[in-house]
């Protein structure tokens, strides 16, 4: 997937087109950069801006436009009118998502675009937004009211729509007491909150707008997307840390969902993998070292589906995400700690053949020998499973599988100590 960036340079690296930069990345998709200004900033000042030619800004967009298919766009600092009208004329035919993040101030106190431009940022960026991102403050600006209630806050939220904007996300709102909440207005009406983080940062509104850029391009719907862009400005802002003698800049924090991500993003490139989907589909998981209970283990909350004929991935990436998965890792993990991820596939005898050729080591159980007492206890016939197939082994196995029952289908899962080494070891099966 490739994104593209349209903003401001900020040599901190904490927002702007680097912060995007390392965003997209950390979500296995390819960032692209439009730089529109050069500011100079630190942790605790702004320095001077720089905004660029229309000529050169032109020729970035022109010249990317004409190499790489582009999935979605974050537009973030654009100074000047002749900036704004400049975008906005080569986006205006454009028909992937756009997110604008109305940036207006610094959080160390510059401002970002002209007073005299703001007119042209309604006129013409606003309407090409799929989704527009203003915090509290950048919602009260633009509609030059304030936000103290929650009838004035729907009405701001409107206003903001009736600008031209789809949708429209106020976030970082304190509406209750601890708790951060962001307005989302779409055809209807959502708060999705989160517990607040007592810190000031650098960041995060970047975090915020890039990485629901990236949701949206992978067609998630806009309420699914901005609950992922809340999470993913959660975590990197608990993760910020002083770089600066000034403030905090956010940093993405869990190496375990970009690990998962990438591996998730190849395994769906695989070649065949298609043909080695379940009936019930597919999720893959990654837990956290010593697991308690599934809410330590990442997976998806949704499943590796089938589609016309590709695999696409719903739903989001959480801890929980995943039961039956899950509950395998837990159940092999208490013997063999070092196994921290694993994927189930469609059982196929060509699997098992193939497992052999590679001396793989695979155990199996049998789901008729299952004890009554456990088949009619909801989620324990996997650990049942799992427990009955390593009982004897001294190494920990690749790949454990059953041949199902009366209305279970047959199933195979490939474990390994991570994400990477479990698509290794498919990547050997399917070849
Ligand atoms: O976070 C908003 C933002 C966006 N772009 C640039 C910035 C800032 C905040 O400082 O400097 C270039």
């Amino acid at each position: 997937m490739n994104l593209l960036s349209i903003g401001g340079s900020d040599p901190s690296s904490g927002a702007g087109i680097q912060s995007d930069v390392k965003t997209f990345d950390s979500l296995n998709a390819h960032g692209l950069t439009v730089i529109t200004a050069i500011t100079g900033q630190n942790t605790s000042k702004f320095g001077m801006i720089q905004p660029v030619t229309k000529k050169i800004l032109k020729n970035q967009m022109d010249i990317l436009f004409e190499d790489f298919t582009i999935d979605g766009i974050k537009i973030g600092m654009v100074y000047n009118s002749e900036i704004i009208r400049t975008v906005y004329n080569k986006l205006k035919k454009q028909s992937i998502p756009i997110v604008v993040d109305p940036v207006i101030k610094s959080t160390t106190g510059g401002m970002l675009i002209q007073k005299s431009a703001l007119a042209d940022f309604i006129k013409y960026l606003i309407p090409i937004a799929t989704v527009i991102t203003p915090n509290k403050f950048e919602a009260e600006f633009l509609s030059e009211s304030k936000i103290n209630s929650k009838t004035s806050l729907k009405k701001i939220g409107r206003q903001i729509q009736d600008m031209g904007a789809k949708n429209v996300v106020i976030t970082g709102l304190e509406l209750k007491k601890n708790i951060i909440s962001d307005f989302l207005l779409t055809e209807s009406q959502n708060y999705i909150e989160n517990e607040k983080i007592k810190t000031t940062n650098h960041g995060s509104g970047c975090n915020y707008s890039a990485s629901l850029i990236f949701s949206l391009s992978q067609r998630k719907s806009v309420l699914e997307s901005a609950k992922f862009a809340q999470n993913f400005t959660f975590d990197a802002i608990k993760a910020a840390r002083k770089i600066g003698k000034g403030l905090d800049i956010t940093q993405i924090s869990d190496k375990r969902i970009i690990e998962l991500s990438k591996a998730i993003n190849k395994f769906t490139k695989l070649e065949k993998a298609f043909q080695h989907i379940p009936e019930c589909q597919t999720n893959f998981v990654f837990s956290k070292k010593s697991p308690k209970s599934i809410k330590d283990i990442l997976g998806l909350a949704g499943r590796i589906v089938k589609t016309d004929s590709t695999l696409a991935v719903a739903g989001n990436l959480e801890y929980g995400g995943s039961r039956h998965v899950a509950t395998a890792i837990l159940a092999i993990n208490k013997k063999f700690p070092s196994i921290l991820s694993a994927i189930n596939l469609k059982l196929q005898i060509e699997t098992i053949n193939k497992l052999e050729d590679c001396e793989f080591i695979v155990k199996r159980y049998d789901r008729t020998k299952e004890p009554k007492s456990i088949k009619n206890k909801e989620g324990s016939s996997i650990k049942w499973g799992i427990t009955h197939a390593i009982k004897n082994s001294k190494k920990p196995p690749d790949a454990i599988f059953h041949k199902g029952d009366f209305g279970k289908e047959p199933m195979i899962i490939i474990f390994g100590k991570t994400p990477d080494l479990v698509i290794k070891k498919i990547s050997k099966i399917f070849s």
